[in-house]
């Protein structure tokens, strides 16, 4: 049990039992006026975080002042002696403006430096007292505000959001009990077991230390090196080696906790648990020539798609799921449950659906609210609580760590954006930035003098306390042998995937250690990949000049393009599996498997030159609106163009634009098509969506365009292509909308796109 401050006021004084006092003396003015914990707020802290934001937003007004509010009659002109003389010491408007200036960077995140974020709200389907005395996890009828913060690993501040990487996924919910954050990736385990090997592993990812290239990239030595003698990071690298690291936009990623916590319901009860985020869009991403081309179009592309979807009102919306474990199946599976490099496969324990949540609201202030969040592992509320994972062991003290070299004082809590939106109270006074204004003589405990407050809460007050998991063991530096399998999660993810996904795992392999320069690097990888898959090696192997022991002979060569030879090569290459409870295939691991597949949140671009059709891109503009999704219309210039039927208002050029950036082309007929086929940026546009698998349309003289646009063998019907050289379009353009959600892989001749 655990010990109070009661119970050790209670010993105390029964030893000075002489003096006459009682306990009952020291605290009978706690104990008649404290209040039990109530989620009554105080004035300055509204429930509702917009609210509570509200009361610190503020938009400039009338008139210019200095930082203590002194009116300023000139921001032109510095004071100086004489109007070409030298400036005054005195200046006090220019030396306020200028240190604020010179201090306004903070250190950036040591890792997940590049992120944006979105508020939103939680809503929970059902209780789950079983589970979990969790109140957010009881209570339906409350709204759980969060602010969420999608990021990149390894890439600086400034680096692009289309990089190959994990993404973070870190949730705060602002509950009734404190601030719960899940800290989580877009990948469901790590690459690590042991925090004390995390350092090692940025180091190796981040850009090397002589000259600080590459940046936001894994594609060069040292990552592999450490890679290659790490194998319990071989799951990892499958994940992050398929297009998963290539997300199509935040609101299309699972989200992960990835670590087992536990849920303890009132009676003390503890589950294992682990969390999920399912998008409602299902979960979709770019391909890697795309992620590339963007990188340099658009290097905000993520970030922009999160904020116009907001915007616009088409909010992202995920629902949260949980896989249970009881403590008594503990050790039932083949895989430790306190290994974060192994997933629970869910045709073994099926994510329960308990909640939704939907982001909703853009920040006003990218750094008062993306930057200076502080999300923190340890962050939990009373319901919830750790498992032994070292992982998890090592982050509940980093994260706290790091706050103090990035917000510079222990009270980055008090900011607005990591306040919580119920009271805080506590003795922890002073330091850097404090803006609470503690009332009181007392900042002590024990102290008789404040009538003990604030008190504790013990646990029928709703207190937080530690499961009494026991614990027993020498004091060791040893991994559990538990931990030992390393390549049977890889293959069950190997497996999992359909063809098309294999290839692309393939080819980003070929890319990335094509990069590696140390040949003895590039062959200790093709061992490990040996040890997941013969036929994986030996097409890596091909592109490195290697020939691998298996299947080399089967192993087709191939470029950067997907090719039909390579896919139907890799569409048996399957490896049995441990540490997967027997799982051998996990549908839940592919992107092509059970996903919604819808238009909604997509962006497509249509074609436009003068005499353009003007009633198709109207109707076209209609139906996707209809159906969720966004029309950009692509031109010669800004402005509008005249077409037959009326003028067409033009959003981008084909110099600002890229096919990269949209999900699918639609090009209208009309006179503008004459025009088109002389125009080698629509070629490429056309060339270019057919060979990454996206949907095009081409209606009336359009579709004579496609037809130019795509080398022979090419499908201009079917597989996402929609053809209508007719007159009425009205089915041609609900099969081009449906097929928008979704790759159309295995397209014929995609070695011959010349884009
Ligand atoms: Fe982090 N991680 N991490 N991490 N992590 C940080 O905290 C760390 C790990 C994750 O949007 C840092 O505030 C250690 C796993 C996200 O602000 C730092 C270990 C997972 C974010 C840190 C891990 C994550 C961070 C840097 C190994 C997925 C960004 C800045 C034990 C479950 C949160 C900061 C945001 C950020 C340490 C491993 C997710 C240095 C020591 C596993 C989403 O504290």
């Amino acid at each position: 049990m655990n010990q109070t401050r009661r119970d050790f006021l209670q010993t105390g004084l029964a030893l000075a039992s002489t003096t006459g006092l009682t306990l009952a003396d020291t605290t009978a003015n706690a104990t008649e006026t404290k209040p039990t914990m109530s989620t009554e707020q105080s004035p300055a802290m509204p429930a509702d975080k917009t609210q509570d934001l509200a009361t610190v937003t503020t938009a400039d007004r009338e008139p210019l002042t200095t930082n203590v509010g002194q009116p300023i009659s000139s921001d032109l002109n510095s004071l100086r002696a004489g109007e070409r003389g030298p400036t005054l010491l005195e200046d006090y408007v220019l030396s306020e403006k200028l240190q604020h200036f010179d201090h306004e960077r903070i250190p950036e995140r040591i890792v997940h430096a590049r992120g944006a974020a979105a508020h939103g709200i939680f809503k929970l389907y059902e209780p789950l007292p079983e589970l979990t005395a969790a109140k957010v996890l009881n209570d339906t009828s409350r709204t759980t505000p969060v602010f969420v913060r999608f990021s990149t690993v390894a890439g600086s501040r400034g680096s692009a959001d289309t990089a190959r990487d994990v993404r973070g996924f870190a949730v705060k919910m602002y509950t009734d009990e404190g601030n719960w954050d899940i800290v989580g990736n877009n990948i469901p385990v790590f690459f690590i077991q042991d925090a004390i090997k995390f350092p090692d592993l940025i180091h190796a990812a981040k850009p090397e230390p002589n000259n600080e290239i590459p940046q936001a990239a894994t594609a060069h030595d040292t990552f592999w090196d450490f890679i290659s003698l790490t194998p319990e990071s071989l799951h990892m690298v499958m994940w992050i080696m398929s297009d998963r690291t290539l997300p199509r936009s935040f609101g299309m990623m699972e989200g992960f906790g990835v670590h087992t916590f536990r849920l303890v319901n009132a009676e003390g009860k503890s589950t294992f648990v682990k969390f999920h985020w399912k998008p409602v869009l299902g979960v979709h991403s770019l391909v890697w020539d795309e992620a590339q081309q963007i990188a340099g179009k658009n290097a905000d592309f993520h970030r922009a798609d999160m904020w116009e979807a907001i915007e616009k009102g088409n909010f992202l919306e995920w629902e949260l799921g949980i896989q249970t474990i009881p403590e008594s199946d503990e050790e039932k599976f083949d895989f430790d449950v306190l290994d974060a490099t192994k997933l629970w496969p869910e045709e073994l324990l099926p994510v329960r659906r308990i909640g939704k949540m939907t982001l909703n609201r853009n920040p006003d202030n990218y750094f008062a609210e993306t930057e200076q969040v502080a999300y923190n592992t340890t962050n939990i509320v009373p319901g919830i609580d750790f498992s032994n994972d070292p992982l998890l062991q090592g982050r509940n003290f980093s994260y706290l760590d790091t706050q103090l070299s990035r917000l510079g004082t222990p009270n980055f809590t008090e900011l607005p954006i990591n306040r919580p939106t119920c009271p805080v109270s506590n003795n922890q006074r002073d330091a850097h930035m404090r803006h609470t204004i503690n009332k009181g003589r007392v900042s002590y405990t024990p102290a008789s003098l404040d009538g003990h407050s604030p008190d504790e809460a013990t646990p029928s007050r709703g207190g937080f306390t530690s499961y009494p998991a026991a614990v027993s063991g020498p004091k060791v530096r040893a991994r559990s042998k538990s931990f030992g399998d390393h390549y049977g999660q890889a293959k069950l993810f190997w497996n999992s995937q359909t063809p098309p996904e294999r290839e692309h795992i393939v080819k980003a392999l070929q890319f990335e250690l094509s990069k590696v320069e140390t040949r003895e690097v590039r062959v200790r990888m093709l061992g490990h990949l040996e040890k997941i898959n013969g036929m994986l090696a030996a097409q890596v192997g091909m592109a490195l000049g290697e020939t691998t022991s298996g299947h080399a002979a089967a192993a087709k060569p191939g470029g950067t393009s997907d090719s039909v030879e390579e896919t139907n090569a890799l569409a048996s290459a399957t490896t049995p599996t441990t540490a997967s409870g027997g799982v051998q295939q996990s549908k839940a691991l592919s992107m092509n498997g059970n996903q919604p597949h819808s238009a909604k949140g997509r962006k497509v671009a249509i074609l436009v030159e003068a005499g353009v059709d003007a009633s198709q891109v109207t109707a076209m503009q209609a139906a996707l609106k209809a159906a969720g999704a966004t029309a950009e219309v692509v031109g010669p210039h800004l402005g509008t163009v005249a077409g037959s039927g009326g003028a067409v208002m033009v959003a981008k050029t084909f110099a600002n634009s890229s096919p990269a950036t949209y999900d699918a082309v639609f090009v209208p007929g009309g006179k503008s098509v004459a025009m088109l086929q002389q125009k080698g940026d629509a070629h490429v546009f056309l060339a270019q969506t057919y060979k990454h698998g996206k949907a095009i349309a081409a209606f009336g003289e359009a579709a004579d365009l496609l037809k130019k646009s795509l080398p022979d063998g090419a499908s201009v019907s079917g597989m996402g292509v929609v053809s209508e050289g007719g007159a009425s379009h009205s089915k041609a353009l609900t099969t081009f909308i449906d097929a928008i959600g979704t790759r159309h892989w295995g397209r014929p001749a995609l070695e011959h796109v010349a884009a």
